[in-house]
């Protein structure tokens, strides 16, 4: 699936607005008729998560109906037409005009539907019931079982088995994609390789198309920086082109050179559909105790982040990101992870844009043995599968996360861990993959068959906590433990403590803005000491919402800006250490 796209030929419709919205408590909206309409009880934005946009929404885990109207001039008829939903929490059921057009469960990936069966000519009333119930075996799994504990999470309100707000609704896009017929581009996979002089770049660019039966003779034209190539698609409508880039300009931090592929398909003449794929050249490597990017090595300065603003929930919200990439610069990161799932697509392209490099996750979180059953672990690979697909054209995207803090402990889980990192590395060879670990080495012994080791640790906080001076020689031996365990780069993805924006407290104690300051700044120079370790994550990159419990004061406080994007003391401690042009000389 291609994320929808105007251009010369394709026709995108945005259905993005206010939506009229039903709660169905009960799941009787469709035993009364409601996929043919229903009577609204109130407008939501979409995108946008509904729990923050009214009070009685913000703990509904129910499923919800969402239904709009859109005109399709008569012409559409000869059309192909599909429905795009940039992410539907947690599951999802769609009819037009009555009839069910399609469904899909999990909520950090887009769907489609064919809507040309079912379109009018004139008015097109569209039902989405959205299903937010708290799933115990969704990908994450949405809440623990009666009995079962996770620690931390038994008695959080929802009792979900993650540190965020299991917000539900439709927080993406929802669009139409219009093409002059049903026959279009399906998929799209583009290679790059660089010579190893860099002189030149082979770029090889395979291209699926459906609806490809009959007389038709069809051709696909790709260009790349002025040049085409031709091919005609197989019977399948498969074809594969070679081309070449010489002296390729290299996608790198700071510096977001990019290239677009402009594929096209057509018959006789007549365009029949086309897409614009942008990619980058640049090549990633872990060798040896390094994180190589074209080569040089790297070092991962930046933060764990989430989809999370107020009132939009997930929802996505393009001012957010043009703030958060901005407070990435003004810091000095240069890099970020997409904890705990796949994010919206404009992140990554943005990332893309402005040289930033990002280390994509799966919403593998919040795993506990049961979850190695072969019917999650089917769903979990076919989601692995899906999201490299969407995003494997980002240059930005330098490393797969494939999980976040799992409890491997059964021959079951290891063969999982393992299982992913087959499927990932044949789906795709060019990247490194990691997942992020929580405990110990031989809690984690799948490790040792991914390219670089990520650790999270809260040492000074949920371990000898109000101890920063303490805590720094617990830290440095845990990351030791890891390295002489595995012999591998090693990444701390999340080190960090809560501070409550505007409580000062000199010394410096557990919630105030110094002493978030001083752990991270402490830990991060007591990583710095280890040529091995390549990066450093500060969770968070801001304020949070979660679950309510004791331990969450309305929100996680971990965030070194405040859910508002103001920075807390910390801020501006890894700014003065993140711009330095070479470490301070006692590191
Ligand atoms: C973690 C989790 C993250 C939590 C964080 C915390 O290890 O990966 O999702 O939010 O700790 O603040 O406890």
């Amino acid at each position: 699936m291609l994320k929808p796209q105007r251009n010369s030929v394709r026709e995108l419709v945005s259905l993005d607005g206010f939506w009229q919205f039903r709660r169905d408590p009960e799941k009787t909206g469709e035993a009364s008729g409601w996929p043919a309409g229903f009577s609204p009880e109130c407008e939501l934005a979409v995108p946008g998560s509904w729990n923050e946009q009214r009070s009685d929404l913000m703990y509904f885990f129910g499923c919800g109906w969402y239904q709009t109207r859109f005109a399709a001039p008569a012409q559409w008829a000869q059309r192909g037409a599909w429905l795009h939903v940039g992410s539907a929490q947690r599951r999802a059921r769609v009819w037009l005009n009555g009839k069910a057009a399609g469904s899909h469960r999990g909520g950090c990936l887009p769907f489609e539907c064919n809507l040309w069966p079912f379109l009018h000519a004139g008015e097109n009333l569209l039902v989405i019931e959205v299903d937010g119930s708290l799933d115990p075996w969704d990908l994450p799994p949405a809440r623990l079982l009666e009995g079962e504990e996770r620690a931390g999470f038994h008695n959080s309100n929802p009792a979900v088995t993650y540190d965020f707000f299991p917000y539900a609704g439709l927080p993406r896009s929802v669009s139409l994609q219009l093409t002059p017929t049903p026959t279009r581009i399906e998929t799209l996979r583009i290679v790059p390789r660089l010579a190893a002089d860099g002189s030149e770049a082979m770029i090889e660019v395979t291209v699926e198309c459906s609806g490809t039966s009959g007389p038709r003779s069809l051709g696909i034209d790709v260009e790349i920086d002025g040049i085409t190539q031709q091919a005609v698609p197989d019977s399948t409508g498969r074809a594969v082109i070679r081309s070449s880039l010489a002296h390729p300009r290299l996608w790198d931090v700071g510096q977001p050179e990019l290239y677009v592929a402009r594929v096209s398909l057509h018959a006789a003449g007549r365009a029949l559909d086309a897409y614009e794929q942008t990619f980058g050249v640049r090549t990633v490597e872990v060798r040896g105790d390094e994180f190589l990017l074209n080569g040089r090595p790297v070092f991962f300065t930046g933060f764990g982040k989430h989809e999370d603003f107020a009132v939009a929930g997930r929802g996505f919200f393009p001012p957010l990101v043009v703030r958060d990439f901005d407070l990435l610069r003004w810091i000095g990161a240069n890099s970020f992870r997409t904890s705990h799932y796949p994010y919206a697509e404009e992140w990554y392209e943005y990332a893309d844009r402005h040289g930033v490099l990002v280390i994509a996750e799966t919403p593998f979180v919040g795993f506990n043995t049961r979850m190695y059953c072969p019917e999650v672990i089917d769903r979990a690979s076919g989601l692995m599968r899906d999201m490299i697909q969407r995003d494997r054209h980002h240059p930005s995207v330098v490393v797969w996360s494939l999980a976040n803090e799992p409890d491997i402990d059964t021959a079951e889980g290891d063969a999982f861990f393992r299982r992913l990192a087959t499927e990932a590395r044949t789906l795709d060879p060019t990247r490194p993959i990691t997942y992020v670990a929580h405990r110990e080495p031989e809690n984690n012994r799948p490790m040792d068959c991914y390219d670089l080791v990520c650790v999270n640790k809260y040492y000074g906080w949920y371990e000898q906590p109000g101890e920063i001076a303490g805590s720094l020689a617990a830290f440095g031996a845990c990351l030791d433990r890891f390295r002489a365990a595995f012999k591998k780069p090693v990444m701390i993805a999340e080190f960090g403590a809560d501070a409550i924006a505007g409580v000062h407290l000199q010394p410096a104690e557990m919630f105030s803005e110094e002493y978030q300051a001083d752990i991270v700044a402490a830990q991060y120079l007591e990583a710095r000491r280890r040529p091995w370790v390549i990066g450093a994550h500060v969770w968070a990159f801001a304020d949070f919402k979660t679950a309510q419990s004791i331990t969450r004061v309305t929100m996680n406080r971990k965030g070194v800006f405040t859910r508002d994007r103001q920075p807390k003391l910390a801020a501006h401690r890894l700014r003065e250490l993140w711009q330095q042009p070479a470490l301070p000389a006692e590191v």
